[in-house]
């Protein structure tokens, strides 16, 4: 019989039930609820009238769905109620929400999160996500510096993602693997359910918007043209799957072995992906499955952010074919 473990647990016997396991599973089990909410959410939102768009513009210039605001204060208020977080980075406000409360002066971790990644599929019951970061503040107390929340990705203490979609799904790393929960909605239970996800050795599956292939620079529609025959690194002509919702599209690529790529282009010389939220949760969680993330010159983990909401051209997947992709970038 499988082991039966729920997410808590496995990170209290992965850290040895050490003190850095005892915050990290109180921050873990404030970010469970809130997906456990919004999860509940996502799956009635066809049945209330919470389709649709706010009469809002997020920092992004993007239309704030209705569910998006709903995600994005359910998981700053559950996180505000843990005394271990000092701070929220959201894809949702515009800047670092510190938060100030009397159980907080001893707080030392921060978290960047995208709430609901991939918004503008809600109606179209397309799989959304959440993506999240942990890091751990620099300086020792007093007021939280830029330093603290503005961290590279190597940094990085804890990060994973949700996937809304034919069940929720939890993929997480502390740092020792990558792991699989998958909520059993009859017990309210996220259970363990792949553990040591690893990306397979041979690529299938490129992900990209090719719309855009012509902003693009002729070295990427170079390496994307030869994904379609036998010249790319595989040796074989790869399959085409993009969803345009980075969770679901980085998710199916973990597991059956891709690469996504999200290049700049003459409109958008950073890209459209943000580092801290969108980028290095990946990038954390691919390195410890054996993948490899790039903006096309660099490992995104060690990118060092300026701002909040920096974007970065992102390129994540199998490691031969990202770091290939690399080398014909440079
Ligand atoms: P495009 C969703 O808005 C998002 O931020 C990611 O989830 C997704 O990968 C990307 O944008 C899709 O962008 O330009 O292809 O529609």
């Amino acid at each position: 019989m499988k082991k039966i473990t729920n997410l808590t647990n496995f990170l209290f016997e992965q850290h040895t039930h050490s003190k850095k396991s005892t915050e990290l599973g109180n921050i873990i089990s404030q970010i469970v609820l809130a997906t456990k909410i919004v999860s509940r959410e996502i799956n009635r939102a066809g049945l209330v009238d919470i389709l649709g768009k706010t009469d809002k513009i997020n920092i992004q210039k993007e239309e704030v769905q209705k569910l998006d605001e709903l995600a994005n204060t359910t998981f700053t208020e559950l996180l505000r109620q843990s005394p271990h977080v000092a701070a929220v980075g959201s894809e949702e406000v515009d800047n670092i929400v510190v938060f100030t409360d009397k159980i907080h002066h001893t707080a030392e971790y921060i978290v960047h999160i995208d709430p609901l990644d991939g918004s503008s599929n809600i109606d179209v019951n397309v799989s959304v996500g959440t993506n999240f970061v942990i890091f751990k503040r620099k300086s020792k107390s007093g007021k939280l510096q830029k330093s603290d929340y503005l961290q590279a990705g190597k940094n990085a203490i804890c990060a994973g993602y949700i996937v809304y979609g034919s069940s929720t799904m939890l993929v997480f790393s502390s740092g020792k693997g990558v792991h699989g929960f998958t909520l059993d909605p009859s017990i309210g239970e996220f259970l363990l359910s792949h553990e040591n996800i690893h990306y397979p050795a041979i690529t299938t599956i490129y992900s990209v918007n090719e719309s855009y292939e012509p902003k693009w620079n002729d070295a990427i529609k170079h390496i994307v043209s030869e994904y379609k025959t036998s010249k790319n690194h595989s040796g074989k002509p790869l399959s085409a799957r993009y969803i345009g919702s980075l969770v679901a599209d980085f998710h199916r690529n973990l597991l059956k072995g891709g690469i996504f790529l999200y290049p700049a282009d003459n409109k958008n010389p950073n890209g459209k992906l943000r580092l801290l939220y969108e980028g290095i949760p990946f990038a954390f969680l691919t390195q410890q499955a054996g993948g490899y993330s790039s903006n096309g010159r660099l490992d995104v983990l060690e990118i060092q952010p300026r701002e909040l909401h920096q974007r970065i051209p992102f390129f994540v997947g199998t490691k031969n074919e990202v770091k290939h992709l690399e080398k014909l970038l440079c």
